[in-house]
C-alpha cells in the first residue's frame, strides 16, 4: 500500500512528458506552494535536521539544483544545512562528518565523483543516520551505505544524444570531438558510455577527441580554442553539459566559424539558455537532465524518516529538443 501510493506520485512525477515534467514536479508532488505547505501529508518533515552536502556551484543546471532543494526545504519547515563541495570531494566528506557530529535526521549528498565514499558513508550507517543519493551515484558494492538513489539515467541521455546525432548529421566520416565533464563524476562517465555504444555501432562516426572542461562554461571555451587549433575538420561537437557548450560557441565564433553550421553542436541538460541557443540555430540538440529534485527528494526523506519503504532507485524520464520543439517548450523551462 504504502510503495503503491508512492509510486502513484512516482508516475505522476516521472512518467510525464517534458513539457509538463517540471510543472508536474512542482505541482503533481507535493511542491505547491500554499497547498503542500498546509497539507497534513507534508508536514512530516516540519523541524527535521537534514544535510544537504551539494557538489558546487559549476553550472546553470547545479544553481536550479540547489534552489530546488532550499526552497522545498523551506516550504516543508526543514532545518536544512547546506553545504557546497565547491568542487571538492574531500569538502563534501567533511561537510557528511560535521552533519554527523550535529545528529541530523537524515544527509542528502549529491556526490561529486563515483569513488572514495564508503568510509564516509559506513560513518553515517554507524550513526543510524539514513543517506540519499541525489542526482549522481556513488561507486560501492555494500548497497546497504544508503537508501535510495534519485536522478537521470546518465548513460541513456548518452545514447539519445548519439541517436540525435545518427538521425540528424549525414556524412561518411563524421569527426566528433567530445567535452567531458568532470573526470570521476556519474554524469562524466555515463554520458560517454551511452554516446559511445551509439558511435561504435556506426561506423560513419569517430571521435577523433575526448577532454574533460569540468561542466565549465570557461574551460569548455579554453578546450575549445586548443580543440579548433589542433583540428582543422571537426564536424560535431559532443558537450556533456549546456555549459560547457556555450562557452565553446564563443570559441567557435571567434575563430570565425557558425556554432551550429560549421559545427553541429550536441550538449545535454536543456536549461533553458541552450532553447534559445536552439531558436538562433547555434546549437543543434540538447538533452533534458532536470534538476528540479526538491519536491520528490524531501517526499523521499519523508517516507524514509517515517520507517516507509522506498524504491532503491528513481530514475527521472529525460527527452531531447531540437529546432522542432525548442520553440514551443521554452516558455515551460524553469531553469
Ligand atoms: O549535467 C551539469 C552539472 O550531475 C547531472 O552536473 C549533473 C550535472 C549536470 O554540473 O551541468
Amino acid at each position: 500500500m504504502k510503495l503503491s501510493h508512492y509510486c502513484r506520485e512516482f508516475l505522476k512525477c516521472v512518467v510525464l512528458p517534458v513539457g509538463l515534467a517540471a510543472s508536474a514536479l512542482l505541482a503533481g508532488c507535493g511542491g505547491g506552494g500554499e497547498e503542500s505547505a498546509s497539507s497534513a501529508e507534508q508536514t512530516g518533515l516540519s523541524g527535521k535536521k537534514i544535510g544537504f552536502a551539494q557538489t558546487g556551484a559549476e553550472s546553470v543546471w547545479r544553481t536550479a539544483h540547489t534552489d530546488s532543494i532550499k526552497s522545498e526545504a523551506e516550504k516543508r519547515g526543514v532545518d536544512l544545512k547546506f553545504s557546497s563541495g565547491e568542487g571538492k570531494q574531500e569538502n563534501q566528506i567533511r561537510a557528511v562528518r560535521s552533519f554527523i557530529a550535529q545528529g541530523v535526521d537524515l544527509i542528502m549528498i549529491a556526490p561529486i565523483v563515483e569513488t572514495g565514499w564508503d568510509p564516509v558513508l559506513k560513518e553515517a550507517k554507524r550513526a543510524r543516520i539514513p543517506v540519499v543519493l541525489l542526482d549522481r551515484r556513488v561507486d560501492t558494492t555494500d548497497t546497504s551505505l544508503f537508501e535510495t538513489f534519485l536522478g537521470s539515467d546518465f548513460v541513456e541521455e548518452g545514447r539519445l544524444a548519439g541517436q540525435w546525432m545518427v538521425d540528424n548529421v549525414k556524412g561518411d566520416a563524421v569527426k566528433i570531438v567530445e567535452m567531458q565533464g568532470t573526470p570521476g563524476s556519474a554524469p562524466a562517465i555515463d554520458r560517454q558510455k551511452g554516446f559511445v555504444e551509439v558511435v561504435n555501432a556506426n561506423s560513419r562516426f569517430q571521435i577523433i577527441e575526448s577532454q574533460s572542461a569540468n561542466f565549465r562554461r570557461a574551460d569548455g571555451k579554453d578546450l575549445m580554442e586548443s580543440l579548433l587549433k589542433k583540428h582543422k575538420d571537426i564536424d560535431v561537437l559532443y558537450a556533456h553539459n549546456d555549459d560547457m557548450a556555450f562557452g565553446a560557441i564563443q570559441a567557435i565564433e571567434a575563430a570565425g566559424l557558425k556554432p551550429g553550421e560549421d559545427i553541429v553542436i550536441i550538449s545535454v541538460d536543456a536549461i533553458k539558455e541552450a532553447f534559445s541557443m536552439i531558436i538562433a540555430g547555434k546549437i543543434n540538440c540538447t538533452v533534458e537532465c532536470s534538476p528540479l529534485l526538491g519536491p520528490l527528494a524531501f517526499d523521499v526523506a519523508e517516507k524514509i524518516l517515517a520507517g516507509e519503504e522506498v524504491e532503491r532507485k528513481i530514475v527521472m524520464k529525460d527527452e531531447v529538443f531540437d529546432a522542432t520543439n525548442a520553440a514551443a517548450n521554452i516558455d515551460s523551462r524553469m531553469y
